[in-house]
């Protein structure tokens, strides 16, 4: 190795040095405020809409992963420019490590949730990067033309960056989940005094089941670093326009009549086609309660949700006392919630896109009105207002699969809470409209599975589907992206028969 990659893997020592320590530090003041969280987390909040809107049609469900890679390159590449600089010039290293502290810090002291102490980590980080730094880079008694100004420490490169490694996982580790994982797994999920209809589903092969198990459940949020909320510490507040502020704990939600209903979510960036819906047995406190608990003065007509990290959803108020399953939900399918689904408390509410309704980790309630506060994504230009669109989706067959000619299972689900789905309609080629058989439903909330059995002749088809509301409307054919209210259009798959 020459002396310029030396350096170059000794400039990426001292930034993974400063990164280790302040991961270890976060992991004792807060894991969101480590500094490539908070910066990363300050990116998600800051990038305009299109960049957000082509990362969901692009990493889908790994935009997450995807950022904090893209912020690790660059840092790596930062890192070694720098390393190659700081032979010559020492300070060009220190002003790094300046920048990468105070880039932190700011970061995370601006998150919704921080506190003073969240700048800690990134300034530890900072100062550990510079006494490695100090110790790598030593001067050169009577510097040789070859090596002008510094030489750098070999054993001491390599060193710096095992200890980096090491450090950056412990921290990571140490910041995880495992404490409330284990909280969760000693939640006991009291009896509902009160449950829904159960649905039933069809059977055909590649059709998406009736219930979604939480593994498979879809998720979306802005949380690059799951909140994680002992059971023991979580309170929930009701407050804002009400007569008396309400604060209940965990147990005290337990202890309520908890009530378990199924019904479907669904995301408003959701594609056409997309996958971004699932249905669950969703177990809570019916929210009208507290909210009549709580008095709802005149003109609240909008509830804000918080959640533990700051982030907030606006939903009508009477969306929530209309009689509809609004719930506060601490279970999903029979468990507890699981971590990156809100545990230990949720909001669901039927028939509203996610961002205007679903609030996970959630910890405040705030009686107030569509005049006087934008929820996050309404800051952002998504519509305040936001009921879900009648939606149709093929599951089977696949796009592009080859079938046998002859009769083929065709099958998928479409939704419309609060309206219902009534029927679904299938065609091929452009030609006329086949009816689907529809699965039995327990009410307007839940998706519906559909099958039609389709003569298939050899060749290649497209089949296209549609579906029409409880109230008799039928999906628009116009194509829209989700921006700013949800996608509409009609979902087709071409496959070839043979
Ligand atoms: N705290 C928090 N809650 C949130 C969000 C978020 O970014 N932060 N995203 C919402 C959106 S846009 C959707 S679609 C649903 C998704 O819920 P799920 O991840 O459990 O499927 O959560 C909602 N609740
Ligand atoms: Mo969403």
């Amino acid at each position: 190795m020459n002396g310029r990659t030396i350096a170059a893997l000794a400039g990426i020592a001292c930034a993974g040095s400063a990164l280790a320590a302040a991961q270890l530090a976060a992991a004792a003041v807060a894991p969101a405020s480590a500094p490539v969280a908070a910066v990363g987390a300050a990116v998600v909040d800051a990038v305009p809409e299109p960049v957000k809107a082509f990362a969901i049609r692009a990493f889908g469900v790994h935009d997450k992963l995807v950022l904090l890679l893209g912020i690790g390159a660059v840092l790596l590449v930062l890192a070694a420019v720098v390393g190659v600089l700081a032979r010559r010039r020492i300070a060009v290293g220190y002003a790094a490590l300046a920048l990468l502290g105070t880039a932190g810090a700011a970061a995370a002291l601006t998150r919704p949730a921080a506190e003073a102490s969240w700048a800690v980590p990134s300034l530890v980080g900072a100062a550990c990067g510079a006494g490695v730094l100090a110790l790598l880079f030593r001067k050169t008694a009577a510097p040789g033309p070859a090596v002008p100004g510094r030489a750098v420490d070999r054993r001491g490169v390599l060193l710096a960056l095992a200890g980096a490694g090491l450090a950056g996982a412990a921290g990571w580790r140490l910041g995880g989940t495992g404490e409330v994982d284990a909280a969760r797994d000693a939640v006991r999920l009291p009896e509902p005094v009160s449950t829904g209809p159960a649905g039933a589903g069809l059977d055909v092969p590649g059709l998406t089941p009736y219930l979604t198990p939480n593994a498979d459940f879809y998720r979306v949020d802005t949380a690059l670093v799951l909140p994680r909320i002992l059971p023991e510490d979580y309170r929930l507040r009701v407050t804002g326009r009400v007569d008396r502020t309400l604060e209940l704990t965990y147990r005290d939600l337990l202890e309520r009549d908890l009530v378990e209903r199924e019904f479907t979510i669904s995301c408003v960036s959701n594609e056409v086609g997309g996958d971004l819906a699932g249905n669950a047995r969703w177990l809570g406190v019916p929210l009208a309660e507290l909210l009549a608990e709580a008095g709802v003065q005149d003109g609240a007509d909008q509830l804000v949700s918080r959640s533990s990290d700051g982030w907030t959803a606006g939903t009508p108020t009477a969306a929530c006392t209309d009689g509809r399953d609004a719930l506060v939900a601490v279970g999903m399918n029979g468990e507890p919630l699981p971590i990156e689904h809100g545990f230990p408390v949720r909001m669901v509410v039927p028939g509203l896109y996610g961002y205007v309704s679903a609030t996970k980790w959630l910890v405040e309630l705030e009686l107030s009105s569509f005049a006087d506060f934008d929820p996050y994504w309404v800051r952002r230009d998504w519509a305040a207002e936001a009921p879900i669109k009648t939606f149709s989706r093929i599951d089977a067959p696949a796009p592009l699969k080859e079938v046998a000619a002859g009769p083929v299972p065709v099958a998928g689900v479409a939704w419309a809470q609060r309206r219902g789905i009534e029927r679904v309609e299938v065609r091929v080629d452009e030609g006329p409209w086949a009816e689907a058989e529809l699965a039995p439903v327990i009410g307007p909330d839940t998706w519906r599975q559909w099958r039609w059995t389709w003569d298939a002749p050899p060749g290649r088809h497209k089949l296209e589907v549609r579906a029409t509301d409880g109230e008799g409307d039928t999906q628009t054919e116009e194509r829209r992206t989700p921006f700013p209210d949800g996608a509409t259009g009609w979902h087709s798959v071409v496959v070839t028969a043979a």
